[in-house]
């Protein structure tokens, strides 16, 4: 079992596709283990993007991320990691495969719609920014 921490990002939000989005991740069997609403402030940010700092769209990013509420959550389940990857879809949403949510929904490749952690690693380091430990549900009796 993996963990993986999704965020509907701000352009999400507005359009109102958080629902779609959650709900895609739900059919393909992932479980929904935490969820809040909020907005990031620029330290998350940072630190969350820590690894695209000093890149040239790292600025334009934060502000991106900033700029409305979000949903963070997590998401459970087997090799959910690269099964988020793949429901996502690649980065620019015009190399996305249709039927990714980035393919059907984006054209931006800042606005992408959805964040997913890209390893285990990450996804430890991701979901410790955003939930304490008591926060993750477990589903078994
Ligand atoms: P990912 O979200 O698919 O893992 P990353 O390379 O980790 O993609 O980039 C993080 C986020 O930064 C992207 O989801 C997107 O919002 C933004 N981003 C990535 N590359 C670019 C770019 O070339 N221009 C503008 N924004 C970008
Ligand atoms: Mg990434």
């Amino acid at each position: 079992m993996e963990r993986s921490l999704v965020l509907v990002k701000p352009d999400a939000m507005r359009r109102g596709l958080a629902g779609v989005i959650i709900s895609r991740l739900e059919q393909r069997g992932l479980k929904i283990v935490a969820m809040k609403m909020l907005r990031m402030d620029r330290a998350l940010a940072e630190r969350h993007y820590a690894v695209h700092r000093g890149k040239a769209f790292f600025d334009g990013l934060v502000e991106y991320i900033t700029s409305g509420p979000i949903i963070a959550a997590v998401f459970e389940g087997e090799r959910a990691i690269e099964a988020i990857r793949q429901t996502m879809g690649a980065t620019d949403p015009l190399k996305a495969a249709p039927g990714s949510i980035r393919g059907d929904f984006g054209l931006n490749i800042q606005e992408n719609l959805v964040h997913g952690s890209d390893s285990p690693e990450s996804a430890e380091r991701e979901i410790s920014l955003f939930f304490s430990p008591q926060e993750l549900v477990g589903w078994e009796k």
